[in-house]
């Protein structure tokens, strides 16, 4: 067999199964051997930077990696931005990247590039492989690698000539990682925590999940800790008859009041939570000076068990939850981010995944997401913008039963609007709501934080996304997304819940008033 098809018989021999890529040429005999190797499964994307972020939205819900496929220097510096999402999300991805043939290395060729310095900032581990001989352990060890808890980017850079030359695939599976469980000293010092007034618990990681949202609402139940949760967690189970704590604010006001309270801050499979950005008068650390940190599970570690242990040794009873208020009537009139909410919170089937890149129109909307049916939320885990549409379209190929809802804000849109491509040509079952405000609104609010007295024509202009207004209804059609317009709160009510009866993608454009 090929180099080519060694690896990919490697990948699928350790549990990969999707393929998320943009070849080129040094690719084509990947390409190629994907025929060979069916239980890898090709799935083209128009752009480096939806292949990343699909990879990344897969393994937030499988836990399992996806590989990726990019060409070269440049394919990687195009999906350079989803895979630092994904790095921030602890995702693992096995990330694969077409390098040139070892006897052309050596040129300045048009497409030679430092592949590997582009990979290390956002990579936990890099290998490069110029012999095929080495190909199928290097196949091997890149798996074992993504998978390392709590889960990272494992980039494998391939000559061209390693995937054309003869190769023999690695003997047997790898072992797979497992998280441990904390230590008891740790549990015993959380134990003693929570017996002190002031005492809070910061959730992360994993511990978005159902869970251990379980467990910690037990505790919080029966000891009255006050809980919270990280704005990155990568995957957040909301809805009614979930235990729904707090998510720690964006911006560092609201955030320093919530954690205000704090004397001791639990930590499970979070870090002490730092501000977004540097502000001129406000500091970057959230916690009070006096509070004292104590780690109850790293972000390697399994935090789930660690609540659950909590549980049984504080003795916290089973706890139920429902939404304080009953969920909102369908409003009418013109459409708003609130009217959005409000409908969501009605029509939103159960087990549904959101991805969540609506920006300001976030606090807006998510207050009524408390009221829907129970549902998972993907937020963006590291601030770039542009993985919404991507993790939407990774998250519909890994769960083809459940429904998923990209809430998406029209300038983050843009950045990866070829995800839809993908979408109709894979049948992703996706509903894409473009919040439709025609400005990069939460810049305008950025501009008043960082000081500046007011903005001028060319200030403005740089942050108003109308002129020409993008028509994201011709767009989404042109990539073979159905899509309608709502401009009220009764046409978005009527499309969304066509939208979500109806299989496979749609668009919604919602053009707020
Ligand atoms: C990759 C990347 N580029 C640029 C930014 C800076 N940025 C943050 S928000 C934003 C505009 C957001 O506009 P939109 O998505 O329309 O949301 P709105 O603020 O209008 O709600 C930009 C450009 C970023 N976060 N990530």
């Amino acid at each position: 067999m090929t180099g080519a098809e060694c690896l990919l018989e490697t990948l699928a021999a350790n549990g990969v199964e999707v393929c998320f890529m943009n070849p080129g040429t040094s690719e084509m005999r990947f390409v190629a051997a994907l025929d060979r190797v069916p239980a890898v499964r090709g799935v083209l994307c128009l752009f480096e930077g939806v292949a990343t972020g699909a990879a990344d939205g897969y393994a937030r819900m499988t836990g399992r990696p996806a590989a990726t496929l990019l060409h070269l220097g440049p394919g990687l510096a195009n999906g350079l931005a989803n895979l630092h999402n994904a790095r921030k999300a602890r995702s693992p991805v096995v990330n694969i990247v077409g390098e040139h043939s070892t006897q052309h290395q050596r040129y300045d060729a048009p497409l030679s590039a430092d592949i590997a310095g582009l990979a290390r900032p956002v990579s936990g581990w890099v290998r490069a492989v110029n012999d095929a001989a080495e190909i199928g352990a290097a196949a091997a060890e890149a798996v074992a690698a993504a998978n390392e808890p709590p889960g990272q980017v494992a980039t494998l850079i391939v000559a061209a000539d390693v995937s054309w030359s003869p190769a023999v695939p690695a003997a047997g599976r790898v072992a797979e990682a497992r998280r441990a469980r904390p230590d008891d000293a740790a549990i015993c010092r959380a134990v003693e925590s929570l017996r002190r007034p002031g005492t809070a618990i910061l959730l992360g990681g994993r511990c978005g999940q159902a869970r251990a949202l379980e467990a910690a609402g037990r505790l919080h139940a029966a000891t009255g800790v006050a809980v919270l949760v990280e704005r990155a967690t990568p995957r957040l189970a909301r809805g009614r008859g979930l235990f729904q704590p707090p998510v720690v604010p964006y911006f560092p006001e609201p955030a320093l009041e919530a954690l205000a309270g704090a004397r001791t801050l639990l930590l499970v499979e979070a870090q002490p939570p730092i501000s977004f950005f540097g502000y001129p008068n406000t500091p970057s650390r959230l916690l009070p000076d006096r509070c004292e940190v104590v780690t109850l599970a790293e972000r390697s570690q399994d935090g789930t068990a660690a609540l659950e242990a909590l549980c049984g040794m504080t003795g916290a009873p089973p706890a139920r939850w429902t939404a304080e208020a009953p969920a909102p009537r369908i409003p009418e009139g013109p459409l708003t981010a609130e009217a959005i909410g409000a409908i969501l919170a009605a029509r939103l089937p159960e087990h549904a995944i959101v991805s969540d890149e609506m920006v300001s129109a976030s606090g807006a909307v998510l207050p009524y997401l408390a009221y829907a049916a129970e549902h998972e939320r993907l937020p963006v885990t590291g601030g770039s913008i542009g993985q919404g549409l991507p993790v939407a379209l990774g998250a519909a190929l890994a769960c083809r039963e459940r429904k998923v809802v990209a809430l998406e804000a029209d300038g983050s849109a843009m950045y990866t609007l070829q995800a839809l491509w993908t979408m109709a040509r894979e049948g992703a079952d996706v509903v894409s709501v473009i919040f439709s405000n025609r400005r990069y609104q939460i810049l305008e609010i950025e501009m008043m934080r960082t000081g500046s007295l007011g903005m001028g024509p060319a200030a403005q202009s740089a942050l108003d996304i109308a002129r020409p207004d993008l028509d994201f209804v011709r767009l989404s059609e042109g990539m073979g997304v159905p899509a309608e317009r709502a401009a009220t709160a009764a046409e978005f009510d009527r499309q969304l819940t066509a939208a979500l009866e109806a299989r496979g993608p749609r668009l919604i454009e919602a053009v707020l008033g």
